[in-house]
């Protein structure tokens, strides 16, 4: 199996945990999605990692790519049993996904770091400020009566817990904090996930594709023991994505 997307994505992040928890083994080409070329936007034609290829199928959507892993390989189940649980656990997904990823992507992470990393100007200012006064806390306050104060949202790890702990981690590198006394059970939920074997084990790609130029950066990946792709869809200038930019 093969992955598109780099390791920094909070929805490439949300779909290798989901491979760690089945032991599935695939090999990745960790490009940004701006950097992707026209094979890649024949791929996705959104111009968005992840894409899983498998054999003959070829999948986006970070969403529809962990339901098919669930379907189709065995493993700790990514979903509970219990169909009303099921149905929390996929809402949660979706909340993430979509809030969650405007939230701390798009309102912090790419307007504090990607912005200027990859358009060499900086984001901004007025969206991060909406994000860090009025977005973000809203957004705490309603996990604050989801999570639980100890162990996992639906019994056993899974795609619920993965999908709402992958945006802390870049909200984390955008330099945000949980205010422990204001959000304790988020506090210490993100903490726990982020910890569990299935984020940590990627951890040290995330921060060798962070602190690399792209130039040198498939070489300091390769050297860190990061199943890299022979080829990749890679480009050295950045095109506008088509969802946003
Ligand atoms: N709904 C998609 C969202 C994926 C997504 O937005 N990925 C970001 C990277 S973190 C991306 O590719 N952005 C490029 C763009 O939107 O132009 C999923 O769950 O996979």
């Amino acid at each position: 199996m093969k992955i598109i997307g780099s390791y920094v994505s909070p929805y490439v992040r949300k779909v290798l945990a989901c491979m760690a928890l089945k032991k599935l083994v695939f090999e990745i080409d960790p490009i940004t999605p701006f950097f992707g070329n026209d094979d890649f936007e024949r791929l996705s034609p959104l111009r968005r990692i992840p894409v899983l290829i498998d054999d003959d199928l070829t999948l986006c959507d970070s969403s529809v790519i962990c339901a098919y892993l669930d379907e189709a390989y065995p493993g700790p189940p990514l979903l509970p049993e219990d169909p009303k649980d099921r149905a929390r656990a996929r809402w949660l997904e979706e909340y993430a996904d979509t809030r969650l990823g405007d939230v701390f992507i798009w309102g912090l992470f790419y307007q504090k770091f990607v912005h200027q990393a990859v358009w060499g100007k900086p984001g901004d200012a007025a969206r991060i400020e909406q994000t860090l006064a009025v977005d973000a806390p809203a957004a705490l306050d309603y996990l604050e009566g989801y999570l639980p104060e100890q162990g996992w949202l639906f019994g056993a790890f899974g795609l619920a817990d993965i999908s709402v702990a992958t945006y802390f981690r870049n909200a984390f590198y955008a330099g945000f904090t949980i205010d422990e006394e204001r959000w304790p059970r988020t506090a210490g939920f993100v903490a726990r996930a982020l910890d569990h074997d299935a984020f940590a084990r990627f951890l040290p790609f995330e921060q060798t594709q962070m602190r690399t130029d792209p130039k040198g950066r498939r070489q300091a990946l390769l050297a860190a023991g990061a199943p890299l792709t022979s080829e990749t869809l890679g480009l050295r200038e950045p095109r506008k994505g088509i969802m946003r930019l």
